[in-house]
């Protein structure tokens, strides 16, 4: 362990009033913070929207101020309040790539509340006639819904709850039904709800799930959201990994003060907006570069097909085999031979391609993502809560091939791969720290296995993730109950080199 020497002085927390100090080479907000008022409640505040859509608009007020300062929320943990406010809600954001790494010091984000130690005075901020927008990056199973049928999961204990508990509500859905239920009462306007996480038709998604949950209460209230709410479709994209001590000491080396709330991420970012939002109420976000376009479906599933969908591939058969980042495997050349022919021959033929975009160029450009190794993106943090991913990253591209009578052999072999990964040991027989909602019913299914083929057998028969139609399609079930025993005999490299030569 390394001492600090006791004379050696405590490095200063960031905050606005040390701002002057940082070096001139670190970027910052050049308009005046003091007059930024709230527009933007955010449920979920995390590295990613932190990263990504705080940064965007902060771009907006640099070049068009005006009142979009952000709350932020955090439905679980009080982690993040209780780095950011300190701070003021100044955090340091790191772009890194091979040569260089320059950092940014955040405004945008005036607060964090904790959901679960007052729903009540988020939700009083809810109430603020000024919040014109509530953004979300809740994560897959922060929906509370049925991945396979993309319906609430009306058997989920926290939508139960928010049912029955209309003034404590728990869960993404129940925050915003409640506060939308109050602005309708007090004659407000309601706010635009915009999803920003990677489920495919985002907004159309959680437009359903807000009225399957508001018309378990009463269908003059879903009738309400339906016809006065906005819902647009979002596609967002920067890789983001979770926050180390790495980070945090490169922050303090490059501006002089100590920052519990950095994060490191790619220089590349992406936002398709759908241009729908209430009383078209929205920061000038066309001034920062992102896409406001009618139709943000082809953009999603390029994105979700092709990208998302490789990262979960690389996760799960990346984790079997050893391999600690996104750039450590794909820099193997029989993953990397994977990853193109998942492309090439499976993925790029089911895709519409969205309007000005080539995707064999953005299949290269997402390679050269991959290869950032100043961007140490684990495994492990991809191959989380895969129950929840699967179904629009590859599930939805292998029944799109299905039927025009196309198989998928390589997507069946990364399913293959996400059920050899749950059973928590890879190659080397090292546990894995398995995180998956569904992970009792996972473990269920996998103790009343009795070999490899009922094991495969028995995960493929869980409807939330496969539905009713994957199971029962013979050929879908031979390619991954076979995938599965060939993880499980030869290993997953092999297996993978097997599908490269086309075997
Ligand atoms: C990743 C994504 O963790 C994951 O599942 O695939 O977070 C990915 O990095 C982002 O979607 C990139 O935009």
């Amino acid at each position: 362990m390394t001492k600090t020497p006791s004379n050696a002085r405590k490095p200063k927390r960031l905050s606005p009033k040390v701002l002057a100090k940082v070096p001139q080479a670190v970027q910052r907000y050049g308009y005046d913070r003091s007059l930024l008022t709230s527009g933007i409640v955010h449920l979920g505040l995390g590295a990613f929207f932190r990263a990504h859509g705080a940064e965007y608009v902060e771009d907006v007020l640099e070049r068009d101020f005006g009142p979009w300062g952000i709350i932020g929320a955090s439905l679980q943990r009080p982690d993040q309040r209780d780095r950011l406010t300190p701070q003021e809600g100044l955090y340091t954001l790191l772009k890194r790539d091979a040569k260089a790494t320059r950092a940014r010091i955040i405004g945008a984000v005036q607060k964090v509340l904790v959901a679960p130690e007052s729903p009540e005075a988020l939700l009083q901020q809810m109430d603020a006639k000024a919040i014109r927008i509530v953004s979300l990056t809740v994560t897959e199973k922060g929906y509370c819904h049925v991945p396979a049928t993309g319906r609430i999961d009306e058997t989920h204990a926290d939508i139960r709850h928010d049912l029955e508990n209309r003034k404590t509500p728990k869960t993404a859905v129940g925050i915003i039904a409640a506060s939308l239920r109050r602005r309708r009462d007090s004659g407000s306007a309601p706010f635009t709800v915009l999803c920003c996480d990677n489920l495919p038709a985002n907004g159309n998604l959680v437009a359903g799930l807000l009225h399957d949950f508001a018309a378990m209460q009463d269908d003059k209230f879903a009738n309400w959201v339906e016809r006065n709410v906005a819902f647009p479709a979002t596609m967002v994209d920067r890789i983001v990994p979770a926050a180390t001590d790495a980070d945090r000491a490169e922050a303090l080396q490059l501006t002089g003060f100590e920052d519990a709330a950095a994060i490191a991420h790619e220089p590349f970012r992406q936002w398709v907006v759908e241009d729908k939002f209430v009383d078209d109420a929205r920061p000038r976000f066309e001034l920062a570069d992102v896409q406001m376009v009618g139709n943000v479906a082809p953009f999603e599933h390029a994105k979700l097909g092709m990208l998302n969908a490789t990262h979960s591939a690389m996760a799960y058969l990346g984790c079997l085999s050893g391999f600690e980042t996104i750039a450590e495997a794909v820099s193997n050349p029989a993953i990397r031979a994977f990853v193109h022919r998942l492309w090439h021959d499976e993925i790029i033929p089911a895709l519409p391609a969205p309007p000005g975009l080539d995707l064999e160029r953005y299949a290269g450009a997402l390679l050269a993502r991959y290869d950032n190794e100043a961007i140490r993106h684990r495994t492990w943090q991809i191959a989380m809560d895969g129950s929840q991913k699967l179904p629009q990253r590859i599930l939805g591209t292998i029944r799109k091939r299905l039927d025009v009578g196309l198989a998928s052999p390589g997507l069946a072999l990364a399913v293959a791969g996400w059920m050899r990964y749950v059973r928590g040991f890879d190659e080397k027989g090292r546990v894995i720290d398995i995180r998956d909602p569904l992970l009792p019913l996972i473990r269920e299914r996998l103790s009343e296995a009795g070999n490899d083929r009922d094991e495969a057998a028995a995960l493929l028969g869980i409807h939330a993730v496969f539905g009713s139609d994957l199971p029962s399609h013979d050929g879908f079930r031979k390619l991954v109950i076979n995938a599965y025993e060939a993880l499980a005999r030869r290993g997953a490299l092999a297996t993978i080199g097997s599908y490269n030569q086309g075997q």
